[in-house]
């Protein structure tokens, strides 16, 4: 097979970038490990930042983001009984999040990129990428595939064969944190309007929604919890405990029908461009989810690839591609730093000291006394647009 842009994953970096190829007439191969109803029911991020919000309406593929996704101008920060609110519209202009399933916009990007009859292939095996050539070998419906393009976008995720396949040229930074997410999908009414993020004496927990019917919650764990200790009884017992306000709180309980535990790592792999080969998203760096920017900073990735190659298919002009690596890991390392923030500020190590623990209430207290601390953490949140 031949293209201009071969791209291995099917996530939310390789289906947006297939995207904005085709809208700047740039042809892309899209190869998926996974089956179609795999990757459209994996349950993972939940919020968009006003800026992906952007991407996808000025791709085309958001109409049902708009009509379906939940638009939120605050969170709640909850702690010693209170909850304290962080108004994103009047402390960043008027931007605001949208709380829309990730599952949902890899849904919407499949079905356009079916609509546009271009190539999407699932369940290939045994792919090898040589970033001189380029070539991408796979293996796809019992036959050996080889693509060569002009470039390979490696958007195969953290467990993708992209990044190890150029191991040896990277420089890692990585932070593993004692602690993971236990996450359940449940059938019950939101028990708030907006997310609420509790930092309790029992351990961090997260309120979030699907919709007016789902809610999404998670719970801080031991990185080696079992789930099998988790009955539904227990994970509502715990999270309606680490939700607990002075003046009483029940968060509406449902029928739990998915739950799984998400280790927590900051990780970062530069250059996240060797030769001809341009990787994005949790291929190159992940954050944990505390600050809501995996899928954010994917989508930002790609943004800058595509118009690296917009310019460089229309005049030749090489310097987007060579600055591709700088310029996507400004923002990298700001969310990088901004989830790190989130995630020392929200939860409670098992080893926490007493004046650790104090300094985690101080920070509280100032973000949330603070107009100077608020408006950082809300422009943050809702996305920068230049970084
Ligand atoms: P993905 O991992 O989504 O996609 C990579 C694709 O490549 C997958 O479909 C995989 O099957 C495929 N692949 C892998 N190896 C391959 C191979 N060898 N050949 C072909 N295909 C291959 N982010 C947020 O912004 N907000 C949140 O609220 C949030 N919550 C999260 C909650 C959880 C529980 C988790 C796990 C993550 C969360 N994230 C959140 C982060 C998450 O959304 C990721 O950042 C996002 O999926 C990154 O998108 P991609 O880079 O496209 O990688
Ligand atoms: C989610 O809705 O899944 C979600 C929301 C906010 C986060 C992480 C996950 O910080």
């Amino acid at each position: 097979m031949e293209t201009q842009v071969g791209i291995v994953g099917a996530g939310p970096a390789g289906l947006v970038l297939a995207r904005l190829l085709e809208l700047r007439g740039i042809s892309s191969v899209v190869i998926e490990a996974r089956s179609r109803e795999y990757v459209e029911q994996r349950v993972r991020a939940g919020v968009l930042e006003q800026r992906s919000v952007d991407c996808l309406t000025e791709a085309g593929v958001a109409d049902r983001l708009h009509a379906e996704g939940m638009v939120h101008e605050g969170i709640e920060l909850r702690f010693g009984g209170k909850g304290h609110r962080i108004d994103f519209t009047s402390l960043t202009g008027g931007k605001t999040i949208t709380v829309y399933g990730q599952q949902e916009v890899v849904k919407d990007l499949i079905a356009a990129r079916l609509e546009s009859g271009l190539p999407l292939l699932f369940e290939v095996s045994d792919v090898s990428v040589d970033v001189e050539r380029p070539l991408v070998r796979f293996t796809h419906e019992g036959s050996e595939v080889e693509l060569s393009c002009d470039v390979v976008a490696g958007c195969d995720g953290f467990h993708g064969v992209c990044r190890e396949t150029i191991a040896d040229v990277l420089t890692i930074y990585e932070r593993v944190y004692p602690f993971a997410w236990l996450g359940i999908l449940a059938r019950s009414k939101p028990s708030s309007e907006e997310l609420i993020y509790s930092n309790h004496e029992r351990g961090f927990a997260l309120h979030s929604m699907r919709s007016p019917s789902v809610t999404r919650s998670y719970l801080q764990v031991k990185p080696e919890e079992d789930l099998d200790e988790w009955p539904d009884e227990r994970i509502w017992e715990e999270l309606n405990a680490r939700f607990e306000l002075d003046e009483g709180f029940a968060l509406n309980e449902g029928e739990i029908f998915e739950k799984g535990v998400t280790p927590m790592r900051s990780f970062v792999a530069e250059p996240m461009r060797h030769k001809r080969l341009f990787l994005a998203g949790d291929a190159a760096h992940i954050v944990p989810p505390t600050g809501a920017k995996g899928m954010n900073v994917a989508i930002a990735d790609v943004e800058i690839l595509a118009a690296a190659l917009e310019r460089w298919y229309a005049s030749g002009d090489e310097s987007g591609l060579e600055s591709y690596s700088s310029d996507c890991l400004r923002r990298v390392w700001r969310v990088q730093h901004f989830s790190f923030f989130m995630t020392s500020m929200l939860h409670r190590p098992a080893d926490q000291d007493p004046f650790e623990a104090q300094l985690q209430h101080a920070q509280l207290e100032y973000v949330c006394s603070s107009e100077a601390a608020a408006r950082s953490l809300a422009e943050n949140y809702v996305g920068l647009d230049k970084v």
